[in-house]
Order: C-alpha cells, then structure tokens, then sequence
C-alpha cells in the first residue's frame, strides 16, 4: 500500500499552469471589433490594463481563444506522474481527472480526485470483505488485489489456484471421500461421513481375525479414505476331535461354522451328549460328550488272561506274563444276542525249561526238565568249587550229556568242604540255571598204621598218611590211655583233656596235636619225651602202668567237625631202665632214649635227634 504525498500534487499542479500559459495565450490584433465577441466558447475575453482585450482559452483548452481552444490532454504525461501511483487519469474537455485503480482505494473516499487535493490512491485490503473468496476458500491480500486457495479439506472447481473468483469462476468446495470401501474379509462398524477426517472404523468379517494393521480409514484431504490397513485371516479350527467310540462326518471344512456330525461305532448305542462339534469363532470345535455304550458289557475275564485291547464289541486277550497258550481264538465278539463269545484260548503257565535243580548225596545234581519238545535235551553243566579255607584252591569243571528224562540225574565228583557254584544249561531251550551246593568236609583219609604192642617209656610211632586238600583244616591228636580199671574212650568227644589238667591218676590227656598242612607223609612221634606239640605236653608214660596211644583224625570248619580214630599203640609196663641207644626206624629221624640219674629220683628222658 503506498500513500502519495501531497508535496507531489503542487509540482504538478505548477507544471500544469506552466503549459497552460505557454498555449493559451493569443492576442487579438485587430482594432475595431469586439474581441471578446469573436472569443471561442471555451475561451474566456480578458481585458488588459491597457484596455487591450485579448481572447484566453480556458482552463484545459490551447488554442488562440478565438477559433481554436482545444482540449489539452493532461492525462498524456502520465497517471503515474499527474494522478499519483495506483491510479488512472481521465482527461475530459479542458480538464482531466484521476481515479483509483481497481484494488486500491482513493483516500477521499470519493470516486474521482485531482491530483491537487492532496488524494492518494491506498491498497485495499479486499481479504476484509467476508466470503470474498467462497466457501472454503483461503483470501490472501496483495499489492491491488488478493488472492484465493482452497483451504485444507476442500478442493478447487473449475481452474487453478490462486483464484479470484469473480474472474476466474473458480470455486472451493468441501472434499467428499465417498462412501469407505471395505477391505477383504472386514465389515465397517462405524462411519461418521464422508467429509474431510471423517472416521470409519473396520472389524474382521465373521469367521476371520484381526491379524495385523489399524482398524480405522480417515477421509483424507486428496478425496480418498486412507486405511484402514486392517488384515484380516481366516479363522481355522484344524481336524476335528476323534473318538474311539465313534465315527464322524465332516465336509473336511475347518473354517468358522463348519459342523462335525458323531455316529457310535457298530454295536454301540449313544447314550446322550452332544454328538455334534462346530467349529467356533476361537478356531477350535466344542466339546463333543456323545457318550456310547455297548450293549454287551464289559469284556468277559478269562483266567491267566489280560484284556489287551476292546472296543465296545471286540476284545483281544492275552495270556498274562509267564503263561502261554497254544491254541484257541484270543478275541471275543459281541454277539447279536448282547452276550459275549468269549475268546477260547487257554493260558499254561509256562515253565522254565530247567528247574528245581538240587544236589543230593553230596556229589549228585538233579532237576525237573520240561521237555516242551519231547526230544532230548543237551545239557552242560559247568561247576567252579572254591574254599574259603583255602584260597588257592579252585575245583572247575564241565560235563556235558544229553537226557529226555524229566528228572535228569548227574553224579559229580565234588570234593568235600567244598562251596560249588552249579550252572545247568539246556543248550536247545537256551537257558540257564545257576544253584549253589556246598559239600560237607570229611575226617581226615585214615594214615597207614602198624599197630604196635611195645614196651618200654619211650615208644616211637611211625604212621604214612597220604596227602588231602582238606588238610588246611585237619589236624592229628594223640591220646594217652591209662589202661586202668573201665576205660572208655569217645572218639566224636570234642573233649581234649591236658595233662596238667587231668586229676591222679592222669587217665586220658593228649600229649600232642599237629595240623596236617605242612606235614609230611611219613610222621614219627615218640610218646613221652616232655615236648611240647601245639600246646599239649607230651608227659613221660609212668613205670609199670599200661597205655594205649589212640592217633585222632580231625577236621573242622564252620562248626562242623569230622573225625577218625585208630589206636596206634599199646604200651606196656613202661620202664626208665633203658641200657643202649636203639634205632627204632629207619631214615634221618631216629630216637635215643637215655636214663639219667638225678638225685633219688629217675626221670627219663626220649630226645630226637
Ligand atoms: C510511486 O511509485 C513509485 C514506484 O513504485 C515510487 O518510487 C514512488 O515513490 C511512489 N510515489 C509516491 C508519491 O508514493
Ligand atoms: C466548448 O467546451 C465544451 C465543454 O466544456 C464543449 O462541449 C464544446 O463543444 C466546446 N465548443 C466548441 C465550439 O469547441
Ligand atoms: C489408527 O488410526 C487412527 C487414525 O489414523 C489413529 O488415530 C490411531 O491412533 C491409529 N491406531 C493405532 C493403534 O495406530
Ligand atoms: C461344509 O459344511 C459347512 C457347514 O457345516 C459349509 O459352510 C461349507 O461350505 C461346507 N464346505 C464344503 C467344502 O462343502
Ligand atoms: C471294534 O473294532 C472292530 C475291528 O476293528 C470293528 O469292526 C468294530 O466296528 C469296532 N466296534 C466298535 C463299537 O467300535
Ligand atoms: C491273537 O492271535 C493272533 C493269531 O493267533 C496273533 O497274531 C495275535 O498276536 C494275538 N494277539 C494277542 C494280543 O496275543
Ligand atoms: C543217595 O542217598 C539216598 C538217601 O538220601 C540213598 O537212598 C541213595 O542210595 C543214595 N544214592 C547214591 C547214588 O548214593
Ligand atoms: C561256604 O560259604 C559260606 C557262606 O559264605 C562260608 O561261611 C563257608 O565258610 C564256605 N565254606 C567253604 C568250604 O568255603
Ligand atoms: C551258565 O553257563 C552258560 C553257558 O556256558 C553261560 O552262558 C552263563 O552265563 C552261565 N551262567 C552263570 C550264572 O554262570
Ligand atoms: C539265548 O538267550 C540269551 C538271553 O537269555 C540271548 O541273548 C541269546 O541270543 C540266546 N541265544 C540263542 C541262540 O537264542
Ligand atoms: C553254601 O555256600 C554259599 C556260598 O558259596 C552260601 O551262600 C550258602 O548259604 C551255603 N549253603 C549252605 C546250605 O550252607
Ligand atoms: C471340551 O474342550 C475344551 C477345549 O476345547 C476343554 O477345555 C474342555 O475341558 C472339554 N470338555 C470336555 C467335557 O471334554
């Protein structure tokens, strides 16, 4: 908006005068005549002061008063420069005048000014004027005139923007999305309209889910709902449940409201419940309770048999662990009369092929063989004895032989004192049984003796004995008999009576005991020779009395004891008076009997060399 100054007007108005006089002015020549009668209409007559009388064209003509005054055209210099910025010049007949340009306002506020008035020509503001623009629209101001835009949510008619539209016929009018669209599977829940932020909210179509996006379309300014961006999937329920009981129909459709129809199985009868499943807006099928019954009732029980499988009319029987069947049917049926045909088969024990096995007598093995064949059978029977006495001795075997007997018999030579371990097998039944035996020990073998009837106090006795593997557990004793009165002797008496032990006069002690492992086959003992043997004494035999030497066999272990008696030697009238050396057997052992005098008693002395 520009304002024009006034200091303008005046220029202008002194350059106007100036052309004016530099025109107008004529004088008249001839005397005589009325000047002023031949003046131009437009021209004025003046009167100088010389009484001269001269035509002057009027304000806005040139011309020479009397036959010419013409318009002068004022508005040739320029608007701009006469009028002031913004504005138009009129020139009318000997004068001009000056109006504002459309889009600025004159500030007279009249509808013509000269340039002198000190008027100028102010922009209008046409944005002021309500609805200058339509509905809808944006005005904006400029320098002379405004411009218009759609605002947001309308849309221009007819043209381009900026508009005005008294010229341009351009219009505003409100945007109108249309009716939403609804996307695959989606129905539209609500809808405020179809204008500018315009709401419609979307759900999944019955049978669908939402699975991803936003569920509202907004009308947007470009006259297109945006949105909803909504997926939708199929819901599905997958295959429907199975009963054993029961069948079902079913078009293998596993969308939302498909339908499962349950029938019982053949022989069974539905005793209520649901019997139909659908398929449900959570993509699974309802519950199906259809209950079905057979008629027939529970499978029949059949001895040693288990139920292995049934449904209703058919069950399968097995015998149960440990019993077979070697004939009959396993299955029972439900009959057309409600009652079972019980399956036939009959279930035996089965028995082991080796069994109740046991030895007897000491070194013979028996047992019960099921000959499921009837053929012979081969056995093995392997059999590993040890001692717990004696840890380097292992007694192993192996006996092989064929039997069709259903009680075998074996004899074995087991050795007595002995723990066996026993393994029986039935080579064509493949199978093994395993039992232990233990053998009971034995007295020692009875040793080679010479029964000796000597006389004298020192009688050396010899024995030969031969070697056993009980001896580990065997030892000898020699008894001293005082043959006095009744004498009775217990061989199987534990009793060992020592000699210091036994009240006078001494009728039965042990003057020795040796154990058998580490010993000889030849032994020499000469009775009476004041030694020790294993912590018995071996006492002198007194003078003149008579004894008999009893050698005993033991052998003991885990409480059990075995024993052999012999009676070695008789010894008669035992005297201390011995003249000379005898050697009484042969080899290195020899025996040397001395008497000693020692004071008023004798004492006799028997010394191994
Ligand atoms: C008229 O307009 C011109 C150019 O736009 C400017 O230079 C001048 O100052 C204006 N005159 C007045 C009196 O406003
Ligand atoms: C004199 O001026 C008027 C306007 O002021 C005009 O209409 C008229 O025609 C003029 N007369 C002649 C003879 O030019
Ligand atoms: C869904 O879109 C509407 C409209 O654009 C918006 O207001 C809302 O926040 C959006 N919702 C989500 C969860 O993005
Ligand atoms: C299956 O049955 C359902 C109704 O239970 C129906 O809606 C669907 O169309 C059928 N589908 C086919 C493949 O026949
Ligand atoms: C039981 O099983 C048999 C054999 O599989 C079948 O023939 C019969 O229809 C079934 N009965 C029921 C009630 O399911
Ligand atoms: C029932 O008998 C058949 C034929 O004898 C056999 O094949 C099947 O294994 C048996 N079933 C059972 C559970 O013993
Ligand atoms: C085994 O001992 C029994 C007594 O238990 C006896 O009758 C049988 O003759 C003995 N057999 C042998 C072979 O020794
Ligand atoms: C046999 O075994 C028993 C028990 O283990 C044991 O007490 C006994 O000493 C053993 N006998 C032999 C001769 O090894
Ligand atoms: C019994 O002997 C058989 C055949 O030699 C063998 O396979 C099995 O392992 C043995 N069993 C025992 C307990 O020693
Ligand atoms: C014998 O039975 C055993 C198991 O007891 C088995 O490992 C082996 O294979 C069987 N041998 C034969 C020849 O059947
Ligand atoms: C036989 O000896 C074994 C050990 O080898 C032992 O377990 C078992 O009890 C003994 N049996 C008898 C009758 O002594
Ligand atoms: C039916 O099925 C639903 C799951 O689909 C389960 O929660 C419910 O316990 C079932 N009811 C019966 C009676 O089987």
């Amino acid at each position: 908006m520009r304002k024009d100054r006034m200091f303008w007007s005046t220029a202008a108005l002194s350059m106007v005068f100036l052309i004016h006089f530099g025109f107008t002015i004529s004088t008249v020549g001839t005397q005589g005549v009325d000047v002023c009668a031949t003046c131009h209409v437009n021209a004025t007559c003046e009167e100088k002061a010389d009484g001269h009388k001269v035509c002057n064209c009027m304000y806005g003509f040139v011309g020479n008063g009397r036959t010419h005054c013409q318009d002068k055209d004022e508005c040739q210099i320029g608007a701009n420069k006469i009028c002031g910025n913004h504005t138009a010049c009129h020139n009318t007949y000997g004068s001009f005048y000056c109006t504002c340009l459309t889009g600025y306002h004159p500030s007279n506020n009249m509808a013509t000014f000269i340039p002198n008035d000190g008027t100028f020509c102010d922009d209008v503001d046409e944005c002021l004027v309500q609805g200058i623009c339509g509905e809808g629209a944006q005005c904006s101001n400029i320098q002379g005139s405004f411009n218009c835009r759609c605002q947001v949510g309308y849309q221009l008619e007819n043209g381009q923007e900026p508009f005005r539209p008294s010229q341009d016929k351009s219009y505003c009018t409100a945007v109108d999305c249309g009716p939403p669209q609804s996307a695959a599977h989606t129905v539209r829940l609500s809808f405020t309209g179809t204008s500018y932020l315009s709401q419609a909210v979307f759900g999944c179509s019955e049978g669908f889910r939402w699975k991803s996006g936003n569920t509202t379309a907004v009308c947007g300014a470009e006259r297109v709902w945006e949105g909803p961006s909504l997926v939708c999937e199929e819901i599905k329920c997958g295959d429907p449940p199975v009963f054993p009981q029961a069948t079902h129909q079913w078009n293998g459709s596993t969308a939302v409201g498909s339908r499962v129809e349950y029938f019982c199985n053949e022989g069974l009868w539905p005793m209520g419940g649901e019997h139909m499943s659908v398929c449900g807006g959570h993509g699974s099928w309802t519950n199906v309770t259809l209950q079905c019954k057979a008629l027939c009732g529970p499978a029949p029980w059949l001895p040693h048999a288990v139920v292995e499988w049934q449904n209703g009319t058919v069950a399968v029987h097995r015998c149960q662990d440990g019993y077979r069947s070697r004939t009959g049917s396993n299955i029972s049926l439900c009959g057309p009369a409600q009652t079972w045909h019980a399956a036939t088969l009959v279930c035996r024990e089965v028995k082991p092929p080796i069994s109740k096995a046991e030895v007897f007598n000491e070194s013979c093995l028996r047992w019960k063989a099921e000959m499921n064949g009837g053929h012979h059978e081969h056995y093995t029977v392997q059999f590993v004895g040890s001692r717990a006495y004696q840890k380097a001795f292992q007694d192993k075997q192996m006996l092989v032989f064929k039997s069709g007997a259903n009680r075998p018999e074996l004899c074995m030579n087991l050795l007595p004192g002995t723990n066996y371990s026993i393994n029986i097998t039935a080579q064509t039944a493949n199978f093994s049984l395993t039992i232990s035996a233990n053998t009971s020990i034995q007295a020692p073998p009875v040793p080679h003796v010479t029964f000796r009837d000597v006389e004298g106090s020192c009688p050396t006795l010899g024995l030969h004995r031969t070697i056993h593997p009980q001896d580990a557990i065997s030892i000898y004793q020699v008894f001293v008999l005082l043959l006095e009165g009744k004498v009775v002797f217990d061989c199987s008496s534990p009793h060992t009576p020592h000699f210091y032990g036994c009240q006078e006069p001494c009728q039965e002690y042990v003057a020795a005991e040796v154990q058998l492992a580490g010993t000889g086959r030849k032994l020499f003992f000469t009775v009476g020779d004041h030694q020790w043997y294993g912590g018995y004494y071996n006492a002198p035999l007194e003078n003149g009395k008579d004894y008999y030497i009893i050698l005993r066999a033991v052998s003991q272990w885990a409480g059990v004891r075995k024993q052999y008696c012999v009676i070695w030697a008789k010894v008669k009238g035992a005297s201390y008076i011995i003249e000379s050396v005898t050697l009484l057997t042969g080899g290195s052992i020899g025996l040397v009997a001395f008497i000693v005098l020692m004071g008023y008693s004798y004492t006799w002395y028997c010394k191994k060399q």
